[in-house]
């Protein structure tokens, strides 16, 4: 196993004038290419070199002596699938999902609203992610490098909060960078095939 920066599933400039090009090309272009570039370094010559960025994650988590390498494999992994959470096209919500959804927030407008509202009640750094655990859907933050995958929970959905996410476009105006997220530039059809499975 080697650390490898993923291609966009998109153009650098599809997002636009949601997510400009200048914010992706330094967030997966400098940004997440940071945080492979040290996985790679800071896990040569060691057996973590040949584990899977999952199996690092998870080893590594809560293990003072390994911060460094959990932080950069975590934002590999989040990163990862930050891209898979976004689509150049506006997305209808499957019904599956819609259903999953209404069923645990009321509705799909509803759950938008407190996704959005959790994004931006996450103070500092961090993740705002819809996950899939053994009571059902809900809405959890992580701050800075924390991910739900070290703690049993399937990811569906996330959206990047720190502030290289946004800045660029949205200033300091998360709010608006979020309620732009849930209305024109998640991945829902991402998010039902994972729930599917
Ligand atoms: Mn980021």
């Amino acid at each position: 196993m080697s650390f490898t920066l993923p291609e966009l599933p998109f153009a650098a400039d599809a997002l636009a004038p949601h997510m400009s090009k200048d914010t992706l090309d330094l967030h997966h272009g400098k940004h997440h290419r940071g945080y492979v570039a040290k996985l790679v370094d800071m896990t040569k010559d060691t057996p973590m070199a040949k584990q899977s960025v999952e199996e690092i994650v998870r080893a590594t988590y809560g293990k003072d002596d390994q911060k460094g390498i959990f932080n950069n494999a975590a934002q590999h992994w989040n990163h990862s699938f930050f891209w898979q959470s976004l689509t150049p096209k506006k997305q209808e919500v499957p019904k599956a999902l819609a259903d999953a959804l209404s069923k645990a927030f009321g509705d799909v407008e509803t759950f938008k609203k407190k996704f959005a509202e959790a994004g931006a009640g996450q103070f500092g750094s961090g993740w705002v992610w819809l996950v899939q655990g053994k009571d059902g859907l809900s809405i959890v933050t992580t701050g800075n490098a924390d991910t739900p995958i070290a703690h049993n929970q399937t990811p569906l959905l996330v959206c990047d909060v720190w502030e290289h996410a946004y800045y660029v476009d949205y200033q300091n105006r998360r709010p608006d960078y979020l309620k732009v997220f849930v209305d024109e530039l998640a991945n829902w059809e991402h998010a039902a095939e994972l729930l599917a499975k």
